[in-house]
């Protein structure tokens, strides 16, 4: 058994521990990394890709965006279709703020390189992780890695391993709150080789149920469309898909799928989001329905918090802003609950018959009439500004 010690061990090598451990670097507070799967596996999932304009600073600030300011792709607005008639939504005009089109894998490799140039410590591969002594003052991270025992001696946890991680689990019943819903129906996701054909996203309503066009580069589309919950994936051959998004959506461009997924439409919330000297952010804590874009940037949202907050108690000993870490980030996080909700149940086919439908063109139809209401989506889609948290 190896024994080391560290100040903040961290769970997980998405973008919330990537971006924790490099947060917590540049305030000189040590880190390690632990991360389940393969760096390759990690830096290839395919998954988010609409950045808030606070993602976007936070990357920034740290250094990270040089490829992100080179190829991400900032919008201005975005486009509410239904029954042949495009609403757009003047996001920047009404907000004064952007939204950026890069893949959430581009940022985990961006994350990564960096974590690695800057010496960090940064396991792949490590296995049968648990975390102990939690309610201590010397929490602990044991780890197998190429087959070797080890154990990791922290100040903090930070439990960054996503919704279907170790660390959620391991804190005793009945000392968190668990708010849970789940819609019957799931995206059908694909990533393909096809120039986009809107500058900026599509979000249509249609008899058939949602569907949504995005992008991640000129030359690569992302597209979804609403499905049951229990679909399966070989029921949508790529014809079948692309005679959908055109009935959905209007006119797309075809091209080679590359990827192909179904996702639920989860919504889910842990709190408090601490227990003891453990810290939750990102998926870990939470899940929002994909519809408002929420996941990705709450996540990074959760550890600019947490790195302030741990960065104040090493500096003067005080633990006012770990005692606060988990009001404030929930205050956005419910934010986002509603406004994922709202945007999910605005535009799908939520199952309730045509009275539910008729509602919901009312709603679109208010939308595109009143600059309030248009200016009410933009400030929620764009986010709320870093400031606003406290
Ligand atoms: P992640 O990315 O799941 O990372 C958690 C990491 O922890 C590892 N892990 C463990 N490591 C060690 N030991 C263990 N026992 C471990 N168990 C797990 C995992 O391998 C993984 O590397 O969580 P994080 O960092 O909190 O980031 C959250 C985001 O990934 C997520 O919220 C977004 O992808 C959600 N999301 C979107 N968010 C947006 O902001 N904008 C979007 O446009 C958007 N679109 C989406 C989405 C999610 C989607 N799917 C597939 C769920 C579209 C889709 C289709
Ligand atoms: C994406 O590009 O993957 C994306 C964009 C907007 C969403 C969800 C996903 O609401």
């Amino acid at each position: 058994m190896s024994g080391a010690r560290t100040q903040v061990g961290i769970v997980g090598a998405g973008p919330a521990g990537l971006t924790l451990a490099l947060l917590l670097d540049r305030a000189g507070i040590e880190s390690v990394v632990l991360e389940d799967r393969a760096r390759e596996h990690v830096e290839q999932r395919v998954r988010a890709g609409l950045l808030e304009q606070n993602t976007v600073d936070v990357l920034r600030d740290l250094g990270v965006a040089g490829r992100l300011d080179r190829e991400g792709l900032e919008h201005s607005g975005v486009n509410l279709r239904y029954r042949g008639r495009t609403v757009h939504v003047p996001m920047a005009e009404l907000t004064g703020r952007h939204i950026t089109i890069y893949g959430q894998q581009e940022i985990v490799k961006d994350l990564v390189a960096a974590r690695l140039e800057r010496g960090g410590e940064l396991r792949f591969e490590v296995a049968r992780v648990a975390v102990t002594g939690l309610e201590g003052d010397r929490p602990r991270i044991a780890y197998e890695h190429a087959g070797e025992p080890h154990e990791l001696e922290c100040d903090f946890i930070a439990g960054c391993d996503g919704f279907h991680g170790v660390c959620r689990p391991s804190i005793p019943d009945g000392a968190l709150t668990e708010h849970e819903f789940v819609y019957p129906f799931g995206w059908l996701g694909i990533l393909a080789e096809a120039p986009p054909s809107t500058d900026e996203l599509i979000y249509a309503w249609h008899e058939h149920g949602f569907a949504l066009h995005s992008m991640r580069s000129p030359r690569i589309s992302r597209l979804y469309l609403q499905v049951p919950a229990d679909e399966d994936v070989g029921a949508w051959p790529d014809d079948r898909v692309w005679a959908e998004l055109e009935t959905r959506i209007g006119k797309v461009n075809r091209g080679t799928v590359l990827e192909k997924g179904i996702t639920p439409m989860r919504c889910f919330v842990a709190e408090p989001m601490r227990h003891g000297r453990l810290f939750l952010a990102g998926d870990a804590a939470h899940i929002v329905p994909p519809t408002g874009a929420k996941g990705l940037n709450l996540a990074v949202n959760d550890v600019r918090l947490l790195a302030a907050a741990l960065a104040g108690f090493y500096a003067t000993g005080a633990t006012s802003g770990l005692d606060r870490y988990s009001d404030t980030a929930l205050r956005r996080v419910w934010r986002a609950q509603d406004f994922s909700n709202y945007m999910t149940q605005l535009l799908h086919d939520l199952g309730g018959g045509a009275f539910e439908k008729r509602l919901q063109l009312a709603r679109l139809d208010y939308l595109a009439r009143s600059p309030a209401a248009a200016r009410s989506l933009a400030e929620n889609y764009v986010g709320l500004p870093a400031a606003d948290d406290f």
